[in-house]
């Protein structure tokens, strides 16, 4: 059935996913389409996947370096890491054979903040891409791609990789068409101009992405759903932890720092904690908000449905099962509300400081001063990458992190004396939220922060940091942001060896 592929030059390279393999050399870079489990392509990296198991068999070398718009998939990075396909990796994964692999050295990985990736490609600094391989649900007449649920670096892929595949998924609704907005201008220094976006539902460019058909060498048919992650229901620390935000919302409303009733666009990361921190927003009776974030995920979805949220702009649609029925069920009403933009636009530096959006992420860790650990299991087990979540802290009106106070039935207190990995320092934190509270470190000290740390830890874990904090202090020369430096990292030194962070355990 090919009524989605509608240009003859286009259904004239029609191939299998097994054909498209076949063109795909050993140590090729590929740019894959995809975005936290959306949009990713489903045909052939299972056929990359088989090639390297049948080349691995006969003795031969197959391996490819992968590129991403963020995390896509355990059909997408899980068999290829499986098959021991992969050889290197960037940026965001998610998938636990990825990130064993990852961590053991066997694959090379760098941690990309996401904005900037498309143009480290395009400026020479990464490999030269070989192939993209990029998931759509049509080509029209002329040949432009109509994109699927993910834009993520499909438009810099399609421009940069000598040659293309093109997987067009039937089960991507084709009302999706006209949803996208893809701006073609952004270029690279010295011939950079200002991006005109001015408000988050602005569109400043096409609803298509396209591609110089001579590049294309492979266009493969396929039906197949997204990843759908699943949420789990909301437990009382999320629920908290969103009421916590609401709370600092208010005080900033009342203060004349936030409008009144709408604030400001607002950035939510990815997980449990981000959709229970957008369950509170609707719980408290906001109406109309904008949002300039990078994924819509179920909470999302719900919240534009009730109207609290009027415009939703990201790069990605990553929903849930029934998510999706009630999408499909009602697309036309929520295509009034979302635009999804390339990442280097949904998390571009210049759009997010000029609109001033609100940045809310999750954190593995954050230490008394505001530093903040978003990567890294004790220092040096990757979890799942930066993502996003540098680009909208450091450009972002006010930048919030969340975590629940604890992790591991309470073994780990998420407030430390000192972060074990910095992804985000101190001067980028503004606001540190747990369900015990929000620390509000704008316009404080060091030694001020460290209060207001202190003050939102597991109280488990209270007069832990505050010994340790008091300690420092107290030392002689003890500085602008004082610690004892052989026991800043002794917490996560105890956690090692004795499975919990507790000194009286
Ligand atoms: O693991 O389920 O095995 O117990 O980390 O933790 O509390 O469920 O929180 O889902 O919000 O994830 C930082 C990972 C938090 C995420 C991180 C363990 C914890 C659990 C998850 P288990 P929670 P979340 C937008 C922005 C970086 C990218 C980003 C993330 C698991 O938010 O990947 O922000 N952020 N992108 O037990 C050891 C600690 C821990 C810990 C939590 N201190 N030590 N383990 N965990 N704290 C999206 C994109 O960029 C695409």
């Amino acid at each position: 059935n090919t009524d989605r592929i509608r240009s003859e030059v286009f259904r004239s390279k029609i191939v299998t996913a097994d054909e498209a393999a076949e063109l795909i050399h050993d140590g090729a870079a590929i740019g894959f389409s995809g975005f936290v489990g959306a949009g990713y392509p489903k045909a052939v990296p299972a056929a990359l996947a088989k090639k390297a198991e049948s080349l691995h068999a006969k003795g031969e070398p197959f391996q490819v370096r992968v590129y991403t718009g963020a995390s896509t998939d355990h059909a997408l990075d899980g068999i290829l890491a499986e098959s021991d396909a992969v050889s290197f990796r960037t940026p965001f994964s998610t998938d636990g054979s990825l990130r064993r692999q990852i961590n053991s050295g066997h694959v090379g990985y760098i941690d990309t903040h996401l904005s900037h990736l498309a143009q480290q490609v395009e400026e020479g600094f990464l490999d030269h891409l070989d192939f993209a391989v990029i998931e759509i649900s049509g080509i029209d007449e002329e040949g432009h791609l109509i994109p699927s649920t993910s834009l993520g670096n499909n438009k810099t892929w399609l421009e940069q990789a000598d040659k293309v595949i093109l997987e067009v998924n039937e089960w991507q609704p084709e009302a999706l068409n006209g949803v996208h907005d893809v701006y073609y201008s952004v270029d690279v220094p010295p011939h950079r101009k200002p991006i005109p976006l001015v408000t988050a539902h602005d569109r400043i460019g096409r609803p298509w992405l396209e591609v110089d058909p001579e590049k294309v060498v492979g266009v493969i048919e396929t039906e197949g759903g997204d990843r759908n992650t699943k949420f789990t229901p909301l437990d009382d620390v999320s629920k908290a932890i969103g009421d916590n935000v609401v709370r600092f919302f208010q005080q900033e409303e009342a203060a004349g720092r936030l409008p009144k009733g709408t604030l400001l666009p607002l950035q939510s990361g990815i997980g449990n904690v981000a959709n229970a921190v957008l369950a509170g927003l609707e719980r408290a009776g906001y109406k109309g908000l904008e949002c300039f974030s990078e994924v819509i995920q179920d909470g999302m979805l719900a919240l534009i449905k009730s109207g609290t949220v009027s415009l939703a702009s990201a790069t990605a649609l990553s929903l849930s099962p029934d998510a999706v029925d009630e999408f499909r069920d009602n697309i036309d009403f929520y295509n009034k509300h979302i635009i999804l933009r390339p990442q280097e636009i949904s998390n571009n530096p210049e759009l997010i400081r000029r609109i001033g959006v609100v940045a809310m992420n999750g954190m593995v860790e954050a230490d008394i001063y505001g530093n903040v650990n978003s990567t890294h299991v004790a220092g040096t087990k990757m979890i799942n990458g930066i993502g996003g979540s540098g680009d909208f802290a450091r450009n972002g009106y006010i930048s919030i992190f969340l975590s629940p106070s604890e992790a591991k039935g309470g073994k780990i207190s998420a407030i430390v004396p000192f972060v074990s990995h910095v992804d985000h320092t101190e001067h980028d934190t503004m606001v540190v939220v747990t369900e015990y509270g929000f620390a509000d470190l704008r316009g404080k000290t060091p030694r001020q922060r460290a209060e207001a740390m202190i003050a939102i830890a597991h109280p488990d874990y209270r007069d832990q940091l505050r010994d340790y904090f008091e300690r420092a202090c107290a030392r002689p020369n003890a500085g602008q942001t004082p610690h004892i430096l052989p026991e800043a990292l002794s917490w996560h030194q105890r956690f090692l060896e004795t499975g919990s962070m507790r000194a009286d355990d």
